[in-house]
Formats: C-alpha cells, structure tokens, sequence
C-alpha cells in the first residue's frame, strides 16, 4: 500500500480523492487526520502557485509524499471570477451556500446559456520530499445554471450545468463525477507522472 497525503482540509475533496485513489493501491491521508497541522497561507496568484505552496509545506513537515489541489470556477461572464478567490468568494466563512448565492446574484439578467459560460479548474502539486515539485491541470467545460439542482458533491456543484450533459454537476451520481470532473482529469495525468517517477 502506497501512502501519501493530500494537503487538503475540504472534506468534498478528500471524498473525491480517496475515491480515486484508493482502488488503486493509495492510502490515502488528508489534513483532517492531522488537525494540528499548520495552516499555509495561499499568497499564489494561480492555482498552481498554491498548490504548489500547500503541496511543499505539508510534504517537508511530514517527510511524505504530498499532493495539494487548488481549484475552482471561473465565469468567462465575470471576467474569470471567483477563480482563485473560489472558496472564499462570498467572504472568509468558506460557504459554499454564500458563494453560490453570490455568484447567481451577479449573473441576474444574463439569459443565455452561451454568455453563463464557466469552467472548473483544478490544479495539482506532487511534492516529494528531496524532488522536484510537478504539476498538472484538469478542466471541466460547463455552464452557470440559473437555479441550484442536485444534493451530491460540494462547493458550486449545484449550479454548474456540465456541457453535453444538460444537468448540474450535483444532479450526477458521484461515480460520474470522478470519472469527468477537472479533478479526476487532474488525478489521471498526475497518475502518470508518479508513474515515471
Ligand atoms: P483546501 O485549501 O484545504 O484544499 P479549500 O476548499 O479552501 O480547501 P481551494 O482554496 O482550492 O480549497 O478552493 C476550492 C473551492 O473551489 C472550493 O471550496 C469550492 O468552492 C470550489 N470547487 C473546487 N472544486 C470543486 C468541485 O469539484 N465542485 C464544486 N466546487 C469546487
């Protein structure tokens, strides 16, 4: 059994990734099984500059092999908002009912599905104690929907219309989820890079 640790206190996301990973030999650990562990500050201005960040902090506190996701949406409308600000868009409580609140309130009176364009985004660090960090991005194409549908995933899951799908991202089984997110995208190419390592 493989071990490594997910820098990541978002419970949506270890969820996500123990999903992925477990069936494939990992043991996965995440910062909730460490509650004392510092807090990195996220100063990056891309996600792969805090995913990186997070990703090197945790893997030299604990000597293990780290991965840290730093993700989000971005809204071609908004100019690429919230992007990096994600999961503290709607102020520093991190709710994700807020967040969706504020970003459905921004797009009032944008009718078309074409100009509610967005993306998720997901950025990945390995960070191997004595190595060179790597990282990789998974994208996931969709649209704002005008109300919130579905009860599975986290954060803006509930009204993100996945394009080709014509549902919301949080209407979709979680098994569907892990195989067409940016996260699952994401863990794929990350895969192979600990492949060649
Ligand atoms: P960690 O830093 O501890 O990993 P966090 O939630 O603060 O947790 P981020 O800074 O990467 O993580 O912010 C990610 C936010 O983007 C998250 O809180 C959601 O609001 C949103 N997000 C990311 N992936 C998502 C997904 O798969 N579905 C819905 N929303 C997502």
């Amino acid at each position: 059994m493989k071990e490594i640790i997910i820098a990541t206190k978002n419970p949506g996301k270890v969820k996500e990734f123990e999903a992925l990973l477990s069936p494939i030999g990992f043991h996965v650990h995440s910062l909730l099984d460490y509650p004392d562990s510092i807090d990195v500050e996220e100063t990056g201005v891309t996600f792969e500059e805090n995913a990186i960040l997070k990703a090197e902090a945790i893997s030299e506190a604990y000597q293990r092999m780290t991965i840290a996701d730093d993700s989000g949406l971005a809204i071609d409308y908004l100019g690429g908002r919230p992007g990096i600000f994600s999961a503290r868009y709607a102020g520093p409580a991190k709710d994700d009912q807020a967040n969706i609140s504020q970003v459905l309130e921004e797009l009032t009176g944008v009718k078309s599905m074409e100009d509610r364009s967005a993306r998720f985004i997901c950025a990945l660090a390995l960070s191997i104690p004595g190595q060179q960090t790597k990282t990789v991005v998974g994208t996931c194409e969709g649209y704002i929907a005008m109300k919130q549908q579905g009860e599975n995933g986290f954060g803006y899951d509930p009204i993100f219309i996945v394009k080709g799908l014509n549902q919301t991202m949080a209407s979709i089984p979680k098994e569907e989820k892990n195989r067409i997110s940016h996260r699952a995208e994401a863990i794929k190419k990350i895969l192979e890079v600990i492949k060649q390592i």
